[in-house]
């Protein structure tokens, strides 16, 4: 059962309740960053409602927290790929406040459950900061076939570089031709160079080359594509082991970091990818990409609750402008609000 099928009611008629209770700030952006971008999420997250309360007030006859809506919100959880464990934190505090008689009503239950997230993604929610004594400063963009990495890597160098700062791509997935001309076309559209050799080249001569020609040139920011599939994954983790190798004799510091970049939509493939890559090369912060094309944006949550690595970015859609900063407010208040206005055609 997904988190959209309720059993009764329509979207519209569910909503104003929820929406008119669980929102405290509907339009604002909580930390005012990026407005636009917490619109645009919250709608692509909840795709016309919340996924994780709306219609929770249907469960309330009584207006009473009871059992069965805890249960139920324990069953939205884990639909949403939240995973048992961190369900049961979540639920565990909320049984606690219950037992105690702390939650009255749908309001108290759901500002108890926006502190309970808030105090799982809190954490994590570390913006990358580039270094500026680190020049360059080396981002290691590592994850599986298909998660997003090119994608990121396009959208990041274009936030870099409109930020002011100086650019250079490793086209470092030799592993298909397609790829390295998937980064080609983003370096254009970005106006930010990529250093490529053929397919089948060694990567990690085609990153060390990079970071001498960064070096040369002055460049404040190289980012190095990976290849995310190889015949084996312990042949892709050994070479991934060796592109960090070689950048760090030029550098003992480098990579400065390594980005994870795993797809939502992956749920809990995503978190074992997660631990896979985290063990193999240290990852020190993640991207989380198509949360536009899932109901299971709870596995944000998973990786927060097990990993504790910092999340930097997600990704919600395939533009560059669908990318933003990951913060802890605007990404609860997204998955706790509806996204239109109750009435509106979802
Ligand atoms: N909807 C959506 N698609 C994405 C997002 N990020 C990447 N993609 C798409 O996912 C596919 C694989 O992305 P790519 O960057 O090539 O993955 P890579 O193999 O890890 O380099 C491409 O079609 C991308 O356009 C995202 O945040 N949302
Ligand atoms: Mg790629």
């Amino acid at each position: 059962m997904g988190l959209f099928s309720f059993k009764s009611k329509k979207p519209d008629e569910a909503a104003p309740e929820t929406a008119a209770r669980v929102e405290p700030r509907a339009d604002a952006a909580p930390t005012g960053k990026q407005p636009g971008f917490f619109a645009r999420m919250r709608a692509k997250l909840n795709r016309g409602n919340s996924w994780l309360t709306y219609d929770l007030a249907n469960l309330l006859p009584g207006g009473r927290i009871d059992d069965a809506v805890l249960d139920e919100l324990e069953t939205r959880l884990i639909g949403a790929d939240v995973g048992i464990e961190t369900t049961e934190k979540i639920l565990g505090g909320l049984r606690g406040m219950v037992a105690r008689k702390e939650l009255g009503n749908l309001d108290a239950l759901l500002t108890a459950l926006r502190q309970s997230m808030l105090g799982i993604v809190a954490p994590v929610s570390r913006p990358l900061e580039i270094d500026a004594a680190k020049h360059p400063y080396v981002i290691l963009v590592v994850g599986v076939n298909g998660s997003g990495k090119t994608t990121t890597i396009g959208k990041l160098a274009r936030r870099l570089s409109d930020d002011g700062r100086k650019v250079l791509l490793a086209a470092g997935d030799t592993f298909r031709a397609a790829a390295i001309e998937q980064l080609q076309v983003w370096g254009e559209r970005d106006g930010v160079p990529v250093i490529a050799q053929s397919a089948g080249a060694d990567p990690a001569a085609v990153i060390f080359d990079a970071m001498q020609a960064a070096r040369a040139r002055g460049v404040d920011v190289l980012i190095a594509d990976t290849a995310g599939r190889l015949h084996t994954q312990s042949n892709l983790m050994d070479e991934l082991k060796k592109v960090k190798r070689v950048l760090g004799r030029l550098d003992a510091d480098a990579p400065h970091e390594v980005l994870l970049v795993l797809d939502a939509g992956q749920g809990q493939n995503a978190l074992t990818q997660a631990q896979q890559f985290n063990e193999a090369l240290g990852v020190t912060g993640i991207v989380l990409t198509k949360l536009d094309g899932t109901a299971k944006g709870g596995i944000v949550l998973a990786i927060a609750d097990r990993l504790k690595i910092p999340v930097r970015f997600v990704g919600i859609g395939e533009s560059a402008e669908d990318f933003g900063v990951f913060d802890a407010e605007s990404f609860v208040d997204a998955v706790l609000t509806p996204a239109r206005t109750p009435g509106e055609a979802a």
